[in-house]
């Protein structure tokens, strides 16, 4: 049967017309690969093939739970189907970090099935729809982590991530968004606002991941300042088959293996 010109989100979820791509993170240290964050792609050639646009009609549609649900499933086969190494950032909204707690035996099951140890996945909470209870979240995330998952922050430094959420949900990466890090390498108040950053990091156990670098002098400058891992295009864009290494560029700017 051929697709809908213009597939609805009823669509997307029913004939599962969801494509996950994958961005390497690197360590700052060694150049190492720690790991893929999975970012989906709705529908090639419609609206809904933006992430962002797919994801809030889905919440518009009531379905944001689902649609989740589904682009965590599709990207965790097509990681495993890929072979590639390290750990798999997954994306999810509060509400989804919940249901994961709330058919915990469900995930299980569908964990098991599909060949992923639970400790090679990172659940990343993304900041665009509202997080309701702290209370309730942290106790999902809790019970989560105690079942070997790991738990990132995303997109610290804008919209709804905050330092309660820090205090509160002790996460294993704080990952800072990258209207923070984009340019710091030439501003003295991002450089000083990323150290402070990197304190906290310190003292709360948390690494941190700079995202969106583009330029060598920003990579050099978070690498200077102590910063755990990075991710963005100059170090690999998002690809269906990423490469298992860093790109030339990134590697040189660390100055190791090339
Ligand atoms: O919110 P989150 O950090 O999960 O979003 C990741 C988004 O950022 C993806 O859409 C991805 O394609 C994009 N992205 C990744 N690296 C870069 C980068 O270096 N620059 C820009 N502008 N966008 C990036
Ligand atoms: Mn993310």
């Amino acid at each position: 049967m051929s697709r809908p010109l213009t597939p609805t989100i009823a669509d997307c979820l029913e004939h599962r017309y969801l494509r996950p791509v994958f961005q390497p993170i690197g360590s700052l240290a060694t150049g190492d690969i720690l790991g893929y964050e999975a970012l989906i792609r709705g529908p090639a050639g419609t609206p809904l093939e933006n992430p962002v646009a797919l994801f809030a009609e889905a919440a518009r549609a009531g379905a944001l739970v689902r649609m989740e649900r589904l682009a965590a499933r599709t990207a965790i086969a097509a990681f495993i189907e890929a072979g590639l190494p390290g750990k798999l950032f997954l994306n999810y909204s509060a509400d989804s970090l919940r249901d994961i707690e709330d058919t915990r035996d469900e995930v299980r099951t569908f964990l098991k099935a599909s060949g992923i140890q639970s400790d090679r996945i990172v659940l990343e909470l993304t900041e665009q729809a509202p997080l309701g209870s702290l209370e309730s979240l942290t106790k999902a995330v809790f019970s989560i982590r105690s079942r070997g998952a790991q738990f990132a922050l995303d997109d610290y430094g804008t919209g709804h991530a905050n330092l309660g959420q820090w205090i509160a949900l002790k996460p294993d990466y704080v990952k800072i968004a990258r209207v923070v890090i984009d340019g710091i390498a030439t501003s003295t108040f991002q450089h000083e606002a990323v150290r402070a950053l990197c304190k906290l990091a310190r003292l709360s156990g948390s690494k941190l991941v700079a995202e969106g670098i583009e330029r060598v002098e920003d990579l050099i400058a978070c690498r200077e300042l102590g910063i755990d891992y990075a991710q963005g295009y100059l170090l690999g864009r998002p690809s269906a088959e990423p490469p298992l290494t860093l790109s030339d560029v990134s590697l040189r700017a660390l100055r190791v293996k090339a």
